[in-house]
């Protein structure tokens, strides 16, 4: 792998992105004159022409007017094979988006994340998960110092951990080898390795089973452990601050959990392990630090996953497989950082993203795996892509006077073929989709008679592509004898833009490849929204709220000194009544 050698040359204008002490309120940081609002550029105007009349481009036309088309309109590298000409764009619409990006500044802030500046501006802080996966010997720096060899050392502590439990060595207070690993995180610190835990389960060690618990519901923590010995059940509490609500809860239940079996102590060391930026916070709940593996807060939850926040990734498929994990993240992160933006896979994804929901209005985007392993990876994105970019100020906190993130949605193929895509062949609404696939299979499933199954599923997503480009016309659904009064019903428009990432097989690389590929796209994206796409203010005031009517719930009654609006005055007491309280 070749090592990484961000540029270190400072910004030219930016006072904003130096890299200095985060205080607790930074100073209003200056915008780089490089940072340009999207719609004051030139390849905006440009764009808002073409929109005009491509928004009621014909595909069939399209392609049957240059033969050349599909080539034009894709991209290969990594491994991926990325085909976006069915989506209702050409040749120049593609030239005056890489112009937008151009005159957006994308490549000044790319070279400003890479280089360790504080681009978090809102938090003062610099965003480095390239960093998690920078290899040994090259050099990171925050305020002057190398972030590199800590990486690596938290690396070489998990690894150690992780040999240890999955050779025996590490064992329950019993004397019992760990059957049951539970990691107790949400949201950044458990989406992440849910979705790599089922993406890369056929790499997994199958004697041990990880299982995720982030929800306050306590369904999760009943469901998750009631058939679970707590001998042999090992909790990784993932919280990057280690005061999350949910988490904490979750986590002293979990410690009551095991100790009402294991009536020691002493046990909650040999079955309680943490993942946090908090060592005093993890030393209170009664983990020894010296079994916490710890991250930066130059880590943004949603792209920690490739952090110590991957633990039970590293204890499902070990440390040589996540050592290819974030092998393929860095393989992509350099794709990013070197490839002319032409050919650059989440430029190109970004850029049609743009395209489609600035100038088509497209307001979702579906996400459709042909892959069941990535049966998780819609969610994931979802909060990568709409915790990211789901803003309506701009970096220096005037409003956006064009469109953020879309909504993110989606389930893996072919189960949604029988559920929503109805919708995104008939509706109102056109719904851009992401079809994701491997040319080779995990297995041989099939037979004679069946034929592979994997044909066939590759054989569905192709066909769907097909049928949302090109439809099928009032014409043609005549021609095949329909009754004139259902041929509306019976017909498809078509035109419905697609991407499709053909890609080779599915490995722990192929994986840190494919979600590299989408932080990147996310922040080209965010770059030229102009919007700070790691902070996440949108979820304080629910949580602030929250605590407020915990004890309005609980506590004695007409004891309540918060005052609400009338509809949530009368939930609550709605509430209180069916308790009995
Ligand atoms: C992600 C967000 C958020 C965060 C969770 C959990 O970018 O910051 O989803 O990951 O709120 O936070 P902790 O890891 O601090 O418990």
């Amino acid at each position: 792998m070749p090592a990484t050698k961000p540029q270190r040359k400072p910004l030219p204008t930016s006072k904003s992105t130096r890299t200095v002490a985060p205080t607790a309120t930074p100073a209003q940081p200056t915008i780089p004159a490089w940072h340009a609002a999207p719609d004051t550029t030139k390849a905006w105007k440009r764009l808002m022409t073409l929109a005009k009349t491509q928004r009621s481009m014909d595909l069939r036309k399209a392609f049957a007017g240059d033969r050349g088309r599909a080539k034009a309109l894709s991209a290969d590298a990594l491994g991926i094979h990325l085909d976006y000409s069915k989506n209702l764009i050409d040749r120049s619409t593609l030239d005056a988006l890489l112009a937008l990006a151009e005159e957006c500044g994308v490549r000044k802030h790319t070279k400003a994340m890479f280089a360790g500046e504080a681009i978090n501006l809102t938090e003062n802080r610099a965003v480095l998960h390239i960093a998690l996966r920078a290899p040994k010997g090259s050099s990171i720096k925050v305020d002057g110092a190398n972030v590199v060899p800590g990486v690596h050392e938290v690396l070489t502590r998990m690894a150690r951990f992780t040999d240890a439990v999955r050779s025996g060595a590490w064992r329950g207070h019993t004397g019992k080898r760990i059957k049951t690993i539970i990691n107790i995180g949400i949201g950044g610190s458990d989406l992440g390795p849910v979705m790599a835990y089922e993406a890369l389960k056929d790499f997994s060690e199958r004697s041990i089973e990880c299982r995720y618990v982030s929800n306050i519901d306590g369904e999760d923590f009943y469901e998750k452990t009631r058939d679970a010995n707590p001998e042999e059940t090992l909790f990784i509490v993932s919280s990057k601050t280690f005061t999350t609500m949910e988490t904490m809860t979750n986590a002293q239940t979990a410690r009551a959990w095991s100790l009402a079996r294991l009536k020691d102590e002493s046990a909650v060391a040999k079955h309680f392990v943490a993942v946090s930026t908090n060592a005093t916070e993890v030393a209170k709940f009664g983990i020894d630090t010296a079994n916490m593996f710890g991250f930066w807060d130059w880590v943004g939850g949603r792209y920690s996953m490739d952090s110590a926040i991957g633990l039970s990734t590293m204890l499902a498929i070990g440390s040589e497989g996540f050592a290819e994990l974030l092998g393929g993240f860095h393989d992509m992160d350099e794709h990013f950082r070197t490839a002319p933006p032409r050919k650059n896979l989440p430029y190109l994804l970004a850029l049609i993203g743009v395209w489609n929901r600035d100038f088509l209005g497209c307001e979702t985007v579906a996400v459709l795996p042909y892959c069941q392993y990535l049966h998780r990876l819609s969610a994931y994105l979802q909060q990568l892509d709409m915790e990211s970019n789901g803003k309506r100020v701009q970096l220096d906190g005037t409003p956006c006077r064009w469109q953020t993130s879309p909504v993110i949605w989606g389930e893996p193929g072919t189960n949604g073929q029988h559920a929503f895509y109805q919708m995104i062949h008939q509706g109102t609404s056109p719904v851009p989709c992401d079809f994701i696939a491997f040319a080779q299979p995990l297995h041989g499933v099939g037979s004679k008679s069946t034929g592979e199954h994997h044909d066939i599923l590759i054989a569905n997503m192709l066909a769907q592509g097909e049928a949302l480009a090109f439809g099928k016309t009032a014409a043609e659904v005549r021609a095949e004898g329909t009754a004139a009064w259902l041929v509306p019903h019976r017909t498809f428009p078509g035109n419905r833009p697609t991407n499709t990432l053909l890609c080779e097989k599915l490995s722990p690389r192929m994986l840190g490849r494919i979600i590299a590929l989408y932080e990147h796209k996310v922040f080209v994206q965010g770059s030229i929204w102009r919007v700070n796409s790691f902070d996440q203010w949108g979820v304080e005031l629910g949580k602030v709220l929250a605590k407020r009517i915990i004890p309005e719930l609980t506590g004695p009654r007409g004891k309540s000194a918060a005052k609400h609006d009338g509809s949530t005055e009368s939930l609550i007491a709605r509430y209180r009544g069916l308790r009995g309280r």
